[in-house]
């Protein structure tokens, strides 16, 4: 897995595809006259965050005049690389995808590249040649990482005691999960030896999977008073389990997560997650828009960032209105 730094150090330049092709042939802004086909392989359809990043990128497509072939990978790899392979087959203008872990893509990046079918990454890096790819078009997962820190500081106030953390991670091997995980440890090893991580497993970005871990965690770590999630939904579906057991969720347990899903801000007017650092998953127009710029040959970004706030519980019910997922 590269590290943020290795990854921005490696790839920082702006890719210059060469001059725009100005032949006087029609350009409709995606490379000419016919309509672009994009093919595009999503992770799956296990949180919030992944349905609202689909509906982005399925309506932006049709925004943008493109023909989108989709496919749900049910997070497996080997579903994302025969999705690939299929769009290699069928000769699309352009491929993009979330992958759902960060290595084992190599060899398949290598048959795009030699069918010259140009791949954008949308959502979550790559461990492989930067070559290989384009641009990428999503957050910076190590500083999420480090704003849920800040953000539990925030809700840990001056309360003295001990700070006993459970960590639900994400998908095992996935960039969210590592880099997340690698921001929050930077600020506790930088200004909080008094914390400690009691307990951490993946569950896999889902509620059920958040459910079962921290049903176990309740179980074998009682001792912990703070959950950290990688994402929303993991919290959503522990927050059940701490129910169960008769303990108050964003009280006995304080809780801080990753994403601002709807439920989540909805879980913050109701005390029981108590701050979440927003990861924006509404990536379809910045992708559509990359797209447009590789086949028009127009130099893009090699990480195209995504804005994106923080906010804690009492801040949520002003912000829920104006929330877009
Ligand atoms: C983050 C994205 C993660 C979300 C989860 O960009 O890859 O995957 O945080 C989703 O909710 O499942």
């Amino acid at each position: 897995m590269i590290s943020r730094r290795s990854f921005l150090t490696g790839v920082a330049a702006t890719v210059a595809v060469g001059s725009l092709a100005a032949c006087g042939k029609k350009n409709n802004g995606t490379g000419g006259g016919k309509t672009v086909t994009l093919g595009f392989s999503q992770v799956g359809s296990e949180s919030g965050w992944r349905s609202a990043n689909t509906t982005s990128i399925k309506d932006a497509a049709g925004a943008a005049g493109i023909n989108l072939k989709f496919s749900d990978a049910q997070q497996k790899q080997e579903n994302q690389i025969q999705a690939i392979r299929d769009y290699i087959t069928q000769k699309v203008d352009v491929i993009s995808f979330s992958p759902v872990v960060s290595s084992g893509w190599d060899t398949v990046l290598k048959e795009a590249k030699a069918a010259k079918i140009p791949v954008i990454l949308t959502d979550r890096q790559v461990d492989a040649d930067a070559s290989l790819w384009v641009s990428l078009v999503g957050s910076d997962f190590e500083a999420e990482g480090e704003r849920a820190a800040h953000l539990l500081e925030k809700v840990l106030g001056q309360s003295s005691g001990p700070v006993n953390i459970a960590v639900l991670e994400g998908t095992t091997g996935s960039a969210p999960a590592t880099q997340r995980a690698a921001g929050f440890k930077k600020v506790m090893d930088a200004s909080h030896p008094e914390w400690k991580i009691v307990a951490s497993q993946t569950g896999n970005f889902t509620r059920d999977g958040g459910k079962q871990v921290m049903a176990a965690f309740l179980q074998s770590h009682p001792e912990a008073n703070v959950l950290f999630a990688h994402n929303d939904d993991m919290a959503l579906g522990a927050i059940q389990s701490i129910q169960a057991a008769g303990r108050k969720p964003g009280t006995d347990i304080k809780i801080v997560s990753i994403d601002g899903v709807h439920d989540g801000f909805v879980a913050m007017t109701q005390g029981q997650i108590n701050a979440i650092a927003e990861c924006n998953p509404l990536l379809g127009p910045q992708l559509m828009d990359t797209v447009k710029k590789v086949l028009a040959k127009q130099s893009v970004e090699k990480w195209i960032k995504t804005q994106e706030s923080d906010f804690l519980a009492a801040d949520a019910a002003s912000a829920l209105p104006n929330r877009k997922y």
